[in-house]
């Protein structure tokens, strides 16, 4: 017996608001194994995001598809109309956990490109309490709570670009042919999850040239092509025209990467914008900032969006999540080159917070 192929029952579940390399995984995993069992249903945790929904609507899950909601308790069965006739189905967060309880040793849960019991929205006790057999694919490096999911295989690949290009391996190593629509998502995965391919290592190339046998990369492109909406593209705008602009200068450091570091000035934008602060601050970044910091308010709470180049962080070190906003509240937190922050204060006191922590961190900021 293949403890993989030969499962009564396939359920494959990804993280909270799949992206696009969470959504083409469930999509080809569910093609791959559809020769091995009739019986997949997918569960998506309080939905997909926005582009990922567009990728939905131009490749349907031939699937039973479950979109988790937090507390509601309803199901209405009504779908949005994915045109494929099986519908989407939404379900109080309760009735999957009933369904994964259900669930035997014959049958076997899929974990795709979730690294965090916690981006499983709550599912992932169900997960552990679970009868049935448990596999985990994903590029992400474990994190150590998962190892309460009980998983009896574990796939991870952190020089993987995505979990699609992983999939690609298990259809190599299932020796199963790729259909057409089944490159193209492969395709739309590699490419969301590698910046259009601008950080994608040779091993990724080969993929992408075989699938491009298949699938057209243009047409992917059109795809994951979103035209911004007015309201985001005036936010970016004035971000940059009410930016303010300091500089720091640091002595020149070790790069651990071993990269020509450059010794010119860090140029720190600050701005402020009504909503998109997180998109203002990508967009200063996309400018010339090594860091941006965008403020904005609602009511009594501030909030920021902090960003970042990677060159920025490997020439101070600064950890936007750890070494600042988690310093300016427990309510901040994020990654090295990305992070926010909510919290109860007004906006300027909340600017001022931020630039404090950094000039402790990096010293004086220069008006420029
Ligand atoms: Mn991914």
């Amino acid at each position: 017996m293949n403890p993989i192929k030969d499962v009564k029952h396939l359920c494959i579940i990804t993280h909270r608001l799949a992206d696009v390399d969470a959504y083409c995984s469930v999509y080809s995993l569910s093609t791959l194994f559809k020769r091995y069992t009739k019986n997949i249903t997918t569960v998506f945790p309080e939905g997909l995001n926005a582009i990922a929904d567009k990728v939905m609507h131009n490749l349907p899950l031939d699937a039973n598809m479950i979109i988790t909601n937090e507390d509601k308790r309803y199901s209405d069965n009504s779908g949005s109309g994915n045109g494929n006739g099986n519908g989407i189905t939404r379900y109080a967060k309760d009735e999957v956990i009933d369904m994964l309880g259900s669930y035997e040793e014959d049958d076997l849960i899929i974990i795709a490109d979730t690294n965090n019991p916690v981006m499983l929205a709550g599912l992932s006790e169900a997960v552990a309490n679970s009868k049935a057999r448990k596999m985990v694919i994903d590029h992400h490096p474990l994190a150590v709570e998962a190892s309460r999911l009980g998983f009896d295989e574990v796939r991870v690949d952190v020089d993987a670009s995505s979990t699609c290009e992983m999939i690609y391996r298990l259809f190599k190593e299932f020796r199963r042919r790729i259909s057409r629509d089944v490159a193209k998502a492969l395709l739309l995965g590699v490419l969301t999850d590698t910046q259009n391919l601008t950080i994608a290592k040779c091993t990724t190339m080969s993929m992408v040239a075989e699938m491009c046998r298949l699938a057209s990369l243009e047409e992917c492109r059109g795809i994951l092509a979103v035209e911004r909406d007015y309201s985001e593209r005036i936010a970016r705008l004035k971000a940059a025209q009410r930016c303010r602009l300091y500089k720091v200068n640091i002595s020149s450091t070790t790069n651990r990467d071993g990269h020509n570091s450059s010794n010119a000035p860090i140029i720190v934008a600050v701005s402020n914008v009504g909503s998109h602060h997180a998109s203002a601050a990508k967009a200063l970044v996309d400018l010339g900032a090594d860091l941006s910091i965008v403020v904005s308010s609602e009511g009594s709470i501030a909030k920021a969006t902090l960003r970042s180049t990677q060159g920025f962080y490997a020439r101070t070190m600064l950890h936007l999540g750890n070494d600042v906003l988690a310093r300016v509240s427990s309510a901040g937190g994020g990654h090295s080159t990305a992070a926010s922050i909510a919290v109860e204060m007004d906006e300027d006191e909340l600017t001022k917070r931020i630039l404090q922590v950094i000039k402790e961190r990096l010293g004086r900021l220069d008006t420029l």
